[in-house]
């Protein structure tokens, strides 16, 4: 009973949203590069060029580039077994479409992954996390098929060389966000259905070849899809609300279908022919979906939705995050997140009834603000978030024998915010003095949180209680 002996307990970072340093060793300028500082009322800008007089948060972040022995020294001290994070695209290829990477950028990823391994930390790398170099912005991004066969390149370049020191891979960080925020997702500027489509067509072929490369080069890689934990409960039992709520969940649940099923479903095939929208499939295309499914599915959760007949199917609102109708019971976060444990238990259910392939937990967390008191961080708010939401997951693995590979906490290590570009939404273990502006002396101090998520590690999740020190 309880937690497997191996299960992967750590957190997740993103490359663009902790490292900083946006040009050092050779580094190419990324998409998430372009993107200014918003907040829950005002929209990131996208800029064409770095303005000079605005602020994008990701170009210092939180200087892990430069810091990244303490932030690993910390996450060993926790006791982590394994740790999330990206390589930056164009720190490898910094355009993009080079032929031969850049060995700096090998560089920083070698000691970083050579110390995560020194501490006994399994490194899960994702591939693309938000971030594609803007040199591939020529092309026209993932709406052109030749960005398959950069990010192919760049894929297999990973492979080889992190061979032997890296097992569980990610090909692309939550890869349905392709119909929520394409920017992110993909470096795709346009709102247009049919361009959204086309990228993501392209990436679910990458992703295919991805995993086919993948077990070519080490037969002992295990490479897993990520899906944005989406999870949506119909409004009320009218029929018309279960009917609108599925229509909801097929606007996600298609990109798991297809990286899990090797095929598009036919409810997909069918919206597509209703909206005029041609997928630009090559001969041999159905093979390499098919021979390209992945070894897991990995999720972020943090949140479920209500969807129901009068919502129109997909999510909206200024981070792409509201259906319309709000849970009368549950609560929501300062940033309006719905939080939902027990929807924890019903999304691992759901998904494991769906594909029947291990899962795994690599985002959860409670973005709030922290105040320190007399140096300390007392912030049993988000203990009490991440508790609820292990203690849900026990029950997924304990009374439904569903299979859990391991827990992956968003932002150990306070970070950018993808959505808002905000420093003070924070997720983690360690506080980093830093604001909204980018003014702060980026020193990391041990929040309450530190210590409790040491004692669930240490008890492999058995004593989740928070002793007050
Ligand atoms: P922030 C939307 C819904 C669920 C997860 O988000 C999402 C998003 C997009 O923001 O993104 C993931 O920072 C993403 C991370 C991100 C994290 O959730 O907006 O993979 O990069 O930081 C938390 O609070």
């Amino acid at each position: 009973m309880g937690f497997p002996d191996n299960f992967l307990w750590g957190g997740a970072t993103a490359a663009n949203q902790i490292e900083g340093a946006y040009l050092e060793d050779g580094k190419g300028l990324s998409t998430a590069d372009m993107m200014t500082a918003g907040s829950p009322t005002l929209k990131r800008d996208i800029t064409a060029v770095i303005e000079p007089d605005r602020y994008y948060p990701t170009h210092e972040a939180i200087d892990h580039y430069h810091r990244f022995e303490e932030d690993i020294a910390l996450f060993a001290e926790m006791g982590f077994k394994c740790y999330r994070f990206s390589i930056a695209w164009s720190r490898i290829f910094p355009q993009g479409d080079e032929t031969e990477p850049n060995a700096k950028g090998l560089a920083f990823y070698d000691k970083l992954i050579d110390l995560c391994l020194e501490n006994g930390i399994e490194p899960l790398v994702t591939i693309s996390h938000f971030e594609n170099p803007i040199g591939l912005q020529k092309y026209g991004s993932w709406e052109n098929r030749k960005v398959v066969d950069f990010y192919l390149r760049y894929a297999e370049t990973l492979f080889e060389h992190f061979r032997g020191r890296v097992t569980y891979w990610l090909t692309f960080n939550e890869i349905n966000v392709m119909s929520t925020m394409p920017w992110n997702a993909g470096g795709i500027s346009s709102a247009d259905e049919a361009v959204k489509m086309t990228a993501a067509y392209h990436q679910f072929i990458a992703s295919a070849l991805a995993v086919k490369a993948g077990r070519a080069i080490d037969p002992k890689n295990k490479i897993g899809m990520m899906y944005a934990g989406h999870f949506s409960y119909p409004n009320s039992c009218h029929p018309d609300d279960i009917q609108g709520n599925e229509d909801f969940m097929h606007k996600m649940m298609f990109y798991p279908d297809v990286q899990c099923r090797g095929y598009y479903p036919n409810y997909k095939l069918k919206e597509l022919e209703r909206q005029n929208i041609t997928l630009p499939v090559l001969p041999g295309d159905a093979e390499i979906l098919k021979e390209g499914t992945v070894d897991f599915v990995s999720f972020s959760y943090y949140m479920t939705h209500v969807c129901g007949k009068n919502t129109t199917g997909i999510l909206r609102g200024l981070n792409g995050l509201e259906t319309g109708y709000k849970n009368p019971h549950i609560e929501r976060s300062a940033w309006g997140w719905g939080i939902d444990p027990k929807g924890l238990r019903y999304a691992l259910n759901y998904l494991y009834d769906r594909y029947q392939l291990p899962l795994m937990i690599v985002e959860n967390g409670l973005g709030a603000a922290d105040t320190i008191v007399d140096g300390k961080i007392h912030d049993d708010y988000r203990i009490d978030y991440i508790r609820q939401h292990i203690s849900e997951m026990k029950k997924a693995i304990d009374l439904d024998g569903v299979p859990v590979l391991g827990y992956t906490s968003w932002g150990p290590i306070d970070l950018i915010s993808a959505s808002t570009g905000e420093m003070s939404k924070r997720y983690g273990f360690i506080y980093v003095d830093l604001d909204d502006e980018g003014n702060g002396t980026k020193q990391r101090i041990k929040k309450d949180s530190f210590v409790w998520y040491k004692q669930v590690i240490a008890t492999n999740g058995e004593d989740l209680d928070w002793k007050e020190a």
